[in-house]
């Protein structure tokens, strides 16, 4: 067995005082990092596309700045690797589409096309084969800037806003990130807008065969969904240049009206970039401009404060999304589990900022699910898309914190009544919908990247029933018993669970073992330990564990890769649930972290743990590294005092 190494020699017994140090310094680090208001917001770092498109936006908005350009220049050529390359996360394989936008955005820049910087990047997008090889996103920006004919991408008509709520497909079918996009792609598509380059900005360099005989054939896949979308495409192109379209007009008004309606407190939409920049585009190409109060709001909510940009004197870069609420909600737990007392003052404040965090206004989940609202959302304001994830840790989080008592219990009223109502069919939960599952969306041909429909996750599930067990509910109850029936039957064939937000298995097991903890659930079962099984066998030598995110796509890397403090710090939380303190391997897992941190409390951690859609768009939270060793240290040491796990005061 791995892991049962020279770590050992470190006995359980003198382990303590080391221990309550690294948790000391830890907590203190931990809380240095609050912010006044009461919030713990970390960077949410993904890749460079964010930011290279919104250099495209500004000159879409007409709005480029010289100096930020610049900035935007240096970002973009401090994460290029020696290749000439960009990838979707760090130390990950370069990435065509994320190449070829930070090439386009440099180039637009004024970096010469001669500097041995692009050379490389032309190189590598050359032997990709070009433009042409890229996807759908990339090339609907490049049809933007005039740079793709606008052909070679596929037919979005307005008219499928039209589609009410009970046709078997209409926009509710999408996630809610998908939806935010498709609703302002129609118009764009429609509309088909031009915002040239200069000249010299064009960048006929990166096709293979030329920029005019560039293939605009739309991949295709094999499916029969897929074939049937084709279909429908072909149609579609005729219908195009029909004279009559009796319904475009008020598909456009209702498609316009649509994005004006969701645009949240801050300008954004959906909290997140790219329905963002799209609703942008698509307010842009209907003719409106900068003095437009929905441009202008949508614009400036980049800025500032609490926005998007991350600039300093010489580099500017943009968040995908921010995840203060989420960052919180965690902080929150781990200190409480690391032993703070409810009426610590660092805690009150994290809780009465969460308390006015919470939703009270209606959504588009209200389509798919009957209920009050009552959730929180990922941001500071996405109103409009509270989600289940949130909503269950932010609640962890309430529950321990000693606030004015009415209002706690009548905030966590409300999120347990949407919560439960929220409860697909099958048993589990989604993040932002209820029942959205129609796997089908993922077949049209716009559909290559990232993902189209927002089923439930085990991930998500065990934290909600790691919740519901926290308050009462017990195995046994029937919202309880259909969530473990949906998480029995997702366990897959090693005895893992699947990460669907978080790097992976690690993720998943270390959300599902504390929730069945929780409910009751005889942690000694053949299928407990299976997963239990899984951890101790993927156990680095080093104590710790990594997964690197190729173990979603590829078999040999499944469970494989470097040690890090949140993948680690997962792995232990499945552990201690497990009742498996005494476990060599949980000992040399905790010995790990307290090797591993730093002077000043905090880690290291330059790997990318959290997901946004498994391998298409990976994150980096800055705040894993510190937050969740915490929680299991924490946790571990309640373990050692013989504290039931979660269940202090
Ligand atoms: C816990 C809480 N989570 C439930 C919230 C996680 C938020 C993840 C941030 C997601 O940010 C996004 C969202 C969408 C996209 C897209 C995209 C891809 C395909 C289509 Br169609 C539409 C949009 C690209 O980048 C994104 C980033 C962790």
């Amino acid at each position: 067995m791995r892991g049962k190494t020279a770590l050992q020699v470190q006995t359980v017994q003198t382990m303590p005082e080391q221990l309550d140090r690294t948790i000391e310094r830890a907590v203190s680090h931990l809380l240095d990092l609050q912010y006044d208001e009461g919030y713990w917001w970390g960077e949410l770092e993904s890749n460079v596309t964010i930011t290279a498109e919104h250099l495209f936006l500004t000159h879409i908005l007409g709005v480029g700045d010289e100096v930020e350009w610049k900035k935007i220049a240096n970002y973009l050529l401090t994460k290029q690797r020696d290749d000439g390359t960009w990838g979707i996360w760090y130390d990950g394989p370069a990435d065509l589409s994320t190449t070829i936008e930070a090439y386009v955005a440099l180039k637009m820049a004024g970096v010469s096309p001669d500097a041995p910087e692009m050379e490389r990047a032309r190189s590598f997008i050359l032997s990709r084969g070009g433009v042409e090889r890229a996807r759908i996103f990339t090339k609907i920006w490049l049809a933007i800037l005039g740079e793709w004919d606008w052909r070679g991408t596929p037919m979005m008509p307005p008219e499928i806003i039209l589609l009410p709520k009970w046709f078997p497909i209409n926009i509710y079918d999408f996630g809610c990130w998908a939806r935010g996009t498709v609703v302002p792609m129609t118009i764009i598509a429609t509309l088909r807008p031009v915002f040239p380059l200069p000249r010299w900005a064009h960048i006929d360099e990166l096709f293979v065969n030329g920029k005019a005989r560039a293939d605009l054939s739309l991949p295709r896949k094999n499916t029969t969904w897929a074939k049937l979308f084709s279909f429908l495409d072909c149609i579609l192109r005729v219908y195009e240049h029909s004279k009559v379209k009796p319904l475009r007009k008020t598909a456009m008004k209702r498609a316009e009206r649509w994005i004006e309606e969701r645009q949240e407190e801050d300008g954004s939409w959906g909290g997140i970039q790219p329905p963002w920049v799209y609703s942008l585009i698509a307010l842009r190409a209907l003719g409106r401009d900068m003095d437009d109060p929905v441009l202008k709001k949508g614009f400036a909510g980049f800025y500032g404060e609490k926005g998007f940009a991350i600039e300093d004197d010489n580099a500017f870069h943009l968040q995908s999304c921010l995840s203060p609420v989420w960052d919180t909600a965690l902080a929150t737990v781990a200190l409480e589990d690391a032993g703070l007392p409810d009426d610590h003052p660092a805690l009150v404040k994290a809780g009465k900022w969460l308390l006015d965090e919470q939703i009270f206004t209606g959504g588009d989940w209200q389509v798919r699910c009957d209920a009050q609202p009552g959730g929180w959302a990922f941001e500071f304001a996405n109103d409009i898309y509270p989600d289940t994830d949130d909503s269950s840790v932010v609640m962890m989080g309430l529950k321990r914190v000693k606030l004015d008592e009415k209002r706690k219990s009548q905030a966590l009223e409300r999120g347990l009544t949407w919560l439960l109502a929220m409860q697909s069919s099958n048993g589990g939960w989604g993040a932002f919908d209820r029942n959205n599952t129609k796997a089908f969306l993922r077949q049209i041909p716009f559909a290559d990247f990232g993902e189209m429909i927002d089923p439930p996750s085990v991930d998500v599930t065990a934290h909600i029933v790691e919740y519901l067990g926290m308050i009462g509910y017990k195995k046994g109850s029937s919202v309880i018993d259909r969530a473990l029936t949906y998480i029995k039957r997702e366990q897959e064939a090693d005895g893992a669970w699947f990460g669907r937000w978080g790097v992976n298995l690690t993720y998943g097991i270390g959300a599902v073992l504390p929730a069945l903890a929780g409910i009751g659930e005889d942690m000694g079962s053949p299928y407990v330990r299976r997963a239990v099984n899984w951890l101790v066998d993927h156990q680095n030598e080093d104590g710790g564990w990594g997964e690197r995110i190729e173990g979603y796509k590829d078999e040999a890397w499944r469970g494989r890769g470097s040690s890090t403090p949140s993948q680690t710090a997962w792995s232990l939380l499945g552990l201690i649930a497990a009742g498996e303190i005494e476990h060599p391997v949980t000992v040399a897992g905790i010995e790990y972290l307290m090797r591993t941190q730093r002077e000043d409390g905090g880690w290291d951690q330059p790997y990318f743990t959290g997901t946004g859609f498994p391998v298409d768009f990976m994150i980096n939270y800055h705040l894993y590294r510190d937050i969740f060793p915490v929680m299991a240290l924490g946790r571990y040491r309640n373990a050692l005092h013989g504290d039931e796990v979660g269940e202090k005061t």
